[in-house]
């Protein structure tokens, strides 16, 4: 963090309007509006997600007590996973990175087959800290992964969407791992992912269950599997930068995940709505030598590798909804330091009233884009929050799709994007904009 950057203050702003290019183009991006599943997700058998564990537990036994980056156990494990995914006909990649002077590897694998250009990725970190083998932590959400991808290959799974999974190193060591292969990713690649779904700690012994508020859809196909099961969720508040989803969230991606905690303890009205103890930590070995098989939660596993798979196939077989009629801005609008700026669209053709899931493109190319608070404003003026200000969110450029429910609001119009920039010391410009309706 730049010296400058240390202190973000806020400050009032001033006011800008610009000229309006109304053009009609296809969405891409977002996970597609999903349509009732073509194909019922299976159950994903118990025994198999544990029978995984056991062989990671095996192999961590056989090689010093842990799977850590740059420890034999790591490697062993990437070959255990690979070598069943090659069994089972996926196409598999080792991506090789260094991290504090040794090797790491990125294991990614592509179920042949789907758009190449809706890619739907699900991903857990593979290696555990150095004190223990990291059963829970990672070891439940790769083999959780794992078994979802063999069940797709037991299906012949013939998805809409392409179907792609990842099991990164190096987590433990800041990530290091998922950031590589999303930087290294070409834009054009990383364009065509429709959303990352992220598996890290899904079986802690004192369970609970989260499911992170990231893109709606995503988190709202991982509630429906629970609400279909009869157990309620809570929104993952603390994920944020804390897993591999955030290098994926940084680039664009519409992110998603569930976990079942780790340090911090479950309260009473949690231990009344999940069961379990409360007071006790979720997950008392997180991070521990006592991280083994025995530090897994079966129950929470089960349900977790369930829910896994009802979102890839929910999300994977869906007919996408043709994305409706889009309105977009192209033209650059600059954002000086403190100001306050608009970029109109105008809206005609359409009748009645914007749909409950308008979707608004947002592509913002600003450093620290914490300063930015940014609205969509309906033609009689009414505000729509797409995104608030941030002392801590010292990422560059905003790339993200917001929904709005826009229902109250006549569909034709001038409608605008409102961009506050709130603090001083960085600029950008919005870059384009877009509705879809
Ligand atoms: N940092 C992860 C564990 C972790 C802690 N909070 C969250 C929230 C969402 C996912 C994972 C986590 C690790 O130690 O691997
Ligand atoms: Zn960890
Ligand atoms: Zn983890
Ligand atoms: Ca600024």
């Amino acid at each position: 963090m730049s010296p400058r950057r240390a202190h973000k203050f806020r400050t009032a702003a001033g006011a800008l309007t610009a000229l309006a290019v109304v053009v009609l183009a296809p969405t891409a991006g977002a996970p597609a509006a999903t349509a009732a599943p073509t194909v019922a997700a299976p159950d994903i058998p118990l025994a198999n997600v544990k029978a995984h564990l056991a062989q990671l537990q095996s192999i961590a036994t056989a090689n010093g007590g842990n799977r850590a980056h740059g420890r034999p156990g790591y490697l062993a494990s990437v070959n255990y996973i690979r070598g069943k995914l090659d069994a089972a006909g996926f196409t598999t990649t080792l991506q090789t990175f260094t991290s504090s002077g040794a090797t790491g590897y990125n294991l990614i694998a592509d179920w042949p087959g789907g758009d190449p250009n809706q890619v739907l990725m699900s991903g857990a970190h593979l290696d555990s800290v150095t004190a223990g083998p990291g059963i829970n932590d990672n070891g439940s959400g790769s083999a959780g992964v794992l078994e979802t991808a063999l069940a797709v290959s037991r299906a012949g799974l013939q998805p809409t969407q392409h179907l792609r999974f990842g099991w990164w190193g190096a987590e433990e060591l800041g990530m290091i791992g998922s950031k590589y292969y999303v930087n290294n990713l070409p834009a054009t690649e990383r364009a065509r992912i429709s959303g990352y779904l992220n598996f890290d700690m899904i079986a802690s012994p004192n369970p609970g269950y989260f499911v992170y508020d990231d893109d709606p859809t995503l988190e709202g196909v991982l509630k429906d599997y629970f609400a279909s099961i009869g157990v309620p969720t809570e929104i993952e508040t603390e994920g944020d930068g804390r897993s591999d989803h955030a290098p994926f969230k940084n680039a664009g991606i519409p992110v998603g995940g569930i976990f079942t905690g780790a340090e911090r303890a479950k309260t009473s009205a949690q231990a009344t709505k999940w069961g379990g103890t409360a007071g006790q930590a979720f997950d008392r070995c997180y991070h521990a030598s006592c991280d083994t098989s025995a530090n897994i939660n079966d129950t929470a596993l089960d349900r977790n590798s369930d829910a896994l798979a009802y979102a890839v196939w929910t999300l994977g077989t869906a007919v996408p909804v043709p994305p409706g009629p889009t309105f977009e801005n192209a033209t650059d609008v600059t954002i000086a330091d403190n100001t306050t700026v608009t970029s109109p669209i105008t809206v005609s053709g359409l009748t009645g009233n914007a749909p409950a899931t308008l979707k608004v493109g947002v592509d913002i190319k600003h450093t620290w884009r914490g300063d930015l608070v940014i609205d969509l404003l309906a033609a009689d003026g009414t505000a729509y929050r797409l995104k608030n200000s941030s002392g801590s969110d010292s990422a560059d450029n905003v790339l993200a799709t917001y929904t709005v429910n826009a229902s109250s609001e006549p569909a034709n119009g001038l409608w605008r994007l409102r961009v506050q920039d709130v603090a001083s010391g960085d600029v950008g410009y919005i870059d384009s904009w877009k509705l879809t309706f």
